[in-house]
């Protein structure tokens, strides 16, 4: 279907930016997804999303944390088995035991990461820079005589200086690592910053760059987007943007606005990707919220008469994205701002013919009906229908 998504501002803006032809979108549903609270999945669960997340076309899922619990290295065991087509990826710290934990997984790659910033070195690892750093050789030098394959990334890299990024990155680089990137672990920095975060450690090293992303402020997209712009070219998601506290940029979201804003490759059929959602909303126990971008039940919910009329001549006047594109439905509402456009149109789709007075009748009627809120259901109508003819 022809994308209509795209505004002439955006067209003129795109024409500028040096974007990748394909960006890998790394779910991790299974991993951070399920470090939300209260969010557990059964193993069968976990197997069931990881083989629909690989029919979908994700090209590739952070299966879990082997080192967390035998459970944990079980469930990421399995999805490894499976032999799926996406790829599978298992997150390990910087230490021998969670290396031999990922190991015996026997995934696609492993994903090593520590934390950098002072805080954390400080209060969490108690541990000199120097003392990281000999850590993180011993760790590479492991993964290397393994025959391990990995990327490396640094937990909050956005309050960290960037010399030291470069430093550490400069090892995992020289060490063999498939893929460096940076997490965003409290969801703290502005869009721009990023940007030129992104920008100058990204063209440093001659490799794939990854950010992983946390929406404490709501700007996991919008920081996404901006990182792509600046030489990112694999980003982590969630399913419904679950994860640590406000979650992760969201699976959906990021998949859907780069292949219709940005026209860019993802390899994943977003056609289909809101069954997944409603998979993953069911077994992890978060609704999707109404008004959730895409997914939501109002997301092609149209109840306004000007609306209706609108779309009822053309859908684009009020749509960007055609419900079609994502596998959805438009649907029309019936409420205290219905029209007479709207109203006819329901009774026509319900093969019933008035006289212009008794019309009249019921779009005055609709909207009393509503006004506390209530939803004109066809029965509803129909009741409303024969006390306009007098019935
Ligand atoms: C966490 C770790 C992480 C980063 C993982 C990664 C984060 O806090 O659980 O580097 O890929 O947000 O910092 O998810």
């Amino acid at each position: 279907m022809e994308n209509k998504a795209l505004s002439h501002f955006n067209k003129d803006v795109l024409a500028n930016l040096s974007l990748p032809s394909r960006v890998t979108i790394y779910d991790s549903t299974l991993r951070d997804g399920e470090q939300m609270s209260r969010v557990s999945f059964r193993k069968t669960e976990k197997l069931e999303i990881a083989e629909m997340l690989a029919k979908i076309g994700v090209p590739q899922i952070e299966a879990g944390f082997p080192a967390v619990s035998e459970v944990e290295r079980q469930a990421v065991k399995e999805i490894a088995k499976l032999g799926l087509k996406s790829d599978i990826l298992a997150l390990s710290r910087t230490c021998r035991a969670d290396i031999d934990a990922a190991l015996d997984c026997d995934v696609d790659m492993v994903m090593l990461f520590t934390a950098t910033s002072e805080l954390h070195l400080k209060y969490k690892y108690m541990m000199t820079r120097e003392e990281q750093l000999a850590k993180v050789i011993d760790a590479f030098d492991y993964a290397k005589a393994h025959g391990l394959k990995f990327s490396f990334s640094t937990e909050d890299s956005t309050r960290t200086d960037i010399a030291y990024l470069q430093e550490i990155f400069r090892l995992a680089v020289d060490a063999g690592a498939m893929r460096i990137g940076i997490a965003d672990t409290t969801g703290c920095i502005m869009p721009s910053a990023l940007g030129v975060l992104v920008k100058k450690l990204s063209s440093s090293f001659d490799l794939p760059f990854s950010v992983h992303l946390h929406n404490d402020f709501g700007l996991g997209l919008a920081n996404a987007l901006v990182s792509m712009e600046n030489g990112a070219t694999a980003v982590a998601t969630t399913i419904n943007g679950i994860g640590e506290r406000a979650g992760n940029v969201s699976t959906e979201q990021l998949a859907i606005t780069l292949e219709t804003l940005y026209e860019i490759d993802t390899g994943i059929d977003i056609s289909r990707i809101n069954e997944v959602c409603k998979k993953v909303s069911q077994y992890s126990g978060v609704p999707i919220a109404p008004n959730q971008p895409w997914t939501g039940e109002n997301a092609f919910r149209h109840e306004s008469g000007i609306h209706v009329a609108a779309i009822l001549s053309n859908p684009l006047t009020y749509e960007c994205v055609q419900p079609e594109i994502i596998g959805r439905q438009r649907e029309f509402i019936l409420g205290k701002h219905s029209g007479r456009v709207a109203i006819m149109n329901k009774l026509g789709s319900m093969d019933i013919g008035l006289m212009e007075h008794e019309l009249e009748k019921v779009v005055t009627m609709v909207k009393d009906k509503a006004q506390d809120g209530t939803l004109i259901d066809d029965d509803t109508l129909l009741a409303i229908v024969k006390t306009a003819r007098g019935k």
